[in-house]
């Protein structure tokens, strides 16, 4: 609910006329999708590296946050996408943490946010954001469908988030075909890379699949590998290194 009043205050302070030239300042959105797909190597998964400086389940997590330099770190460690959360409180987020990383790297980038209304697709747009996150255990069917409408109208793309077999049965019916797996439970914060495993079974081959959270070793890697999934979503195991452009390579 936080979420809805912030929204409607942002709303009211930003004309419509703004963010449409905003968004034509920003340039065409990058194709977030493709580079998953290209970025993807056998036996392995394409990254999404996520500039996160801190999470409600773990407070802190990097006290040297400066995310123009960590996206270009991300971006020359060999990342296909990034993921730059734009929350705040809850993950220390900020919309200029979006603008300063987008803009310094070439990559794509998705604005990892709570999306509650369709205008934040405009907004995230008007940011630079080439990808949007539709959280299924947020939204109804309806709402995801306007938003993923709204990023596909803008050009971007739309990763829509499951947990469980409910949500995914839903997600499956919708228009996009970029689907993530949170191993993360969001309830208890607990993560089981389980559920990427049992989970990605339903998902046809026609559809992208990326594997978010609690992703820390080649080991874990190497096993969602095999589950059929092209990407992985990782924020903590990289932001807690010292050399984050080593830590990407690997
Ligand atoms: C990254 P981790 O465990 O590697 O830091 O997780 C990402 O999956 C996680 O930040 C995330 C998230 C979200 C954050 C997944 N879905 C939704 C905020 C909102």
């Amino acid at each position: 609910t936080y979420k809805r009043e912030d929204v409607a205050q942002r709303r009211t302070a930003i004309s419509m006329g703004d963010l449409e030239s905003q968004i034509e300042a920003v340039g065409p959105a990058r194709g977030f999708m493709r580079a998953l797909i290209e970025g993807k190597r056998p036996q392995s998964l394409s990254l999404i590296a996520e500039v996160k400086k801190a999470s409600p389940s773990k407070g802190l997590i990097r006290e040297d946050f400066d995310p123009a330099f960590l996206a270009q770190c991300y971006q020359a460690g060999g990342a296909s996408c990034l993921s730059i959360l734009t929350d705040n409180p809850s993950f220390q987020g900020h919309e200029s943490h979006f603008q300063a990383a987008r803009s310094a790297v070439t990559l794509p980038c998705i604005r990892k946010e709570f999306l509650v209304d369709a205008w934040q697709v405009t907004e995230s747009r008007a940011l630079g954001a080439d990808a949007i996150l539709v959280i299924m255990a947020m939204v109804d069917d309806v709402l995801a469908e306007d938003l993923i409408d709204a990023a596909h109208h803008y050009g971007m793309d739309a990763l829509v988030e499951v947990h469980d077999a409910d949500e995914m049965e839903r997600a499956l019916k919708l228009r996009s075909k970029l689907i993530g797996i949170n191993n993360r439970n969001l309830r208890d914060f607990s993560v089981d890379l389980k559920t990427t495993e049992v989970l990605a079974e339903r998902v046809p081959s026609d559809h992208v699949l990326v594997a978010e959270s609690g992703i820390f070793t080649p080991f874990d890697v190497q096993r969602l590998a095999f589950t059929g999934a092209t990407a992985m979503l990782v924020g903590e195991s990289l932001m807690r290194q010292v050399d984050v452009t080593e830590a990407t390579k690997n």
